[in-house]
């Protein structure tokens, strides 16, 4: 399969790594949007939350929780905003699910 994300995973391409374990893996958006902006992606190929399988809920939440994790480590103690773009009317341009979080400043709403 010919995707990005999966050849950083896999060392492929090369990115700034945050965090890695056997399900998760946890680098740097390569063009930030806030003064944090990570990319929290689970290893195993799903193009999306609307792609993701029954079998795929309990992955998800520990994604979920590694979330919640970094943003402590990152220092995000006043807040952020974790965004999943979903096809292309979401404006996701890389078909492997990914979770961007975003903070250290105060954000907008509503996004564009
Ligand atoms: P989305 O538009 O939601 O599909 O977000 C894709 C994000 O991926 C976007 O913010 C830029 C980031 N990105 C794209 N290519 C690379 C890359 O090669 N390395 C890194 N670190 N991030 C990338």
């Amino acid at each position: 399969m010919d995707c990005l994300f999966c050849k950083i995973i896999e060392g492929e391409i090369p990115s700034q790594c945050l965090y890695e374990d056997d399900k998760v893996y946890v680098f740097k958006d390569i063009d930030p949007q806030a003064p944090v902006h990570f990319l929290v992606i689970p290893k195993k190929h799903i193009d999306s939350l609307d792609a993701m399988e029954d079998e795929d809920s309990e992955l998800i939440g520990y994604v979920f929780k590694k979330i919640r994790d970094l943003a402590r480590e990152e220092g995000l103690e006043d807040g952020y905003r974790v965004v999943h773009n979903i096809g292309e009317d979401g404006g996701q341009s890389v078909k492997h699910m990914h979770f961007h979080v975003l903070g250290g400043r105060s954000l907008q709403w509503p996004p564009g």
